[in-house]
């Protein structure tokens, strides 16, 4: 083991001898229309992001420069993204981002989790003779830098450590769930409980995982290789990987919370449309709290080579700019209004027209006095003139999908459906 009293060598003997493996194949539901035709993993986030392009730059970030993407459903999308944006690692220098299709390396099935997708890539694994595997979920947006949770977990001498965070009690449903002893020591741990253990002190928070983990190798191959061969499995990390490690008694669990001074701590699983909307408008807030512009801990993607965002002012009316808003390249504003809005590259946006509270994805086209507000508009939607939505939440129901709160999604089919109809 490397010696701590040397910390420059030892974060970087650590991050060397770490292999990262990124879960990107699973159907992500929750998003509704957002995922109908690609994984939840590439879908924009930001502006100019995939929501992969977090873990991805968090593992550049931290200094892990192996990373196998496992993909299995709807992967086209997600697949062309990380070629043009993370096919450029230097092989030479040992460096790669792997793309790993599921590809019935063992046996005669797809993966049929979570745990069997790296358990039919262990081969993969071995060839590349990590001490310890770090295993991330691909789809959520975050900051983290992964060297504390190593050390942690070296100095610690655990098999596995969880990386964990609290959450308002009510959602502890989603999450699985945990409790720990004085010395980080995991004693408990469920899958997605109907009743969230609260946290000692804390009855209205809960410790969740966040699905982020660092495995000793060895120990990864021996228990996934129990568990690959065990027909009573669902293969799943969290449903039946974790307990098993935690009644084993040597996990432990990395507070997210409390770790990283360089980094500002954000992490949100963006499950469901208002998940989305609402991690999507607090980056446009006046101090949001995930801080894009922080030079010590970019993110990173692939964008096409567009020209700047262009505002044109119409005399007539007074219009023509955008406020409390990120404005990505390639957008024109003529003639209309933004408000606290979020717009992906090439969205064009007409004269007379007001959007508001919205997040237009990659190349939407707002034509003349449309009124768009509280909305999520998908990429490739044209809005035909005078078309208004998120005013009225029964009539956009009809043609639209509405969430809990309120929020509209807006696909292309549905503005089609909506033509035919007008
Ligand atoms: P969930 O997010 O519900 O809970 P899951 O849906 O299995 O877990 O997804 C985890 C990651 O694995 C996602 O990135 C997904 O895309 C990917 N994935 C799913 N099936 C896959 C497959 N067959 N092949 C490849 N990748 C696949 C998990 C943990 C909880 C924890 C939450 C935190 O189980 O304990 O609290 O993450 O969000
Ligand atoms: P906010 O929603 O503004 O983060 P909350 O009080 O709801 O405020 O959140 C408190 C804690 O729950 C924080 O640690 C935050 O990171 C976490 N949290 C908030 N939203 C989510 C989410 N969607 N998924 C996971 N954790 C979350």
């Amino acid at each position: 083991m490397p010696s701590s009293r040397n910390p420059g060598n030892y974060i970087n003997a650590l991050t060397r001898s770490t292999v990262a493996m990124i879960l990107a194949g699973g159907r992500g539901e929750r998003l509704m229309h957002l995922t109908r035709a690609r994984a939840k993993p590439a879908t924009p986030f930001g502006g100019k992001y995939r929501i992969i392009d977090f873990a991805l730059s968090n593992c550049v970030n931290s200094g892990i420069r192996r990373i196998g993407v496992l993909t299995q459903y709807k992967a086209s999308e997600l697949i062309f993204h990380l070629q043009r944006a993370w096919g450029h690692f230097r092989g030479e220098f040992g460096e790669f981002v792997s793309i790993i299709p599921a590809q019935q390396q063992i046996g005669t099935s797809w993966y049929r989790g979570t745990a069997d997708a790296v358990y039919q890539n262990l081969d993969f694994l071995r060839n590349q003779r990590p001490e310890r595997v770090l295993i991330l979920g691909g789809d959520h947006v975050y900051k983290m830098d992964y060297t504390l949770m190593l050390s942690q977990h070296v100095e610690t001498g655990a098999d596995i450590t969880i990386g964990c965070i609290p959450v308002p009690i009510e959602r502890g449903q989603q999450f699985g769930v945990m409790a720990i002893d004085e010395e980080l020591r995991v004693t408990e741990f469920v899958e997605k409980p109907e009743h969230p253990t609260p946290m000692p002190g804390r009855d209205d928070m809960a410790l969740a995982s966040m699905g982020i983990y660092v495995i000793e190798m060895s120990y990864l191959e021996k228990i996934l290789t129990e568990d690959g061969t065990n027909p009573n499995s669902s293969h799943d990390f969290g449903m039946d990987i974790i307990p098993k490690c935690v009644a084993h008694h040597n996990a432990y669990a990395y507070c997210y919370d409390h770790g990283a001074d360089s980094v500002q701590p954000y992490w949100k699983d963006v499950g469901n449309i208002d998940e989305y909307y609402q991690a999507s408008m607090d980056l446009v807030s006046v101090d949001p709290e995930l801080n894009l512009y922080d030079e010590r801990w970019p993110i990173w993607t692939y964008q096409e080579q567009l020209p700047a965002a262009k505002f044109v002012f119409d005399d007539d009316d007074c219009r023509g700019m955008a406020v409390n808003s990120m404005i990505s390249a390639g957008c024109i504003i003529s003639g209309a209004v933004v408000r606290r809005a979020l717009l992906s590259y090439n969205v064009s946006i007409d004269n007379g027209s007001y959007v508001e509270d919205a997040v237009l994805m990659p190349m939407v086209k707002v034509g003349k006095h449309c009124r768009i507000r509280r909305a999520v508009i998908a990429e490739r939607c044209e809005l035909p003139d005078g078309m208004v939505i998120g005013e009225n939440n029964e009539a956009d129901a009809m043609f639209f999908y509405v969430s809990k709160n309120g929020i509209v999604v807006v696909v292309p089919e549905m503005i089609r459906a909506w033509r035919q109809a007008h």
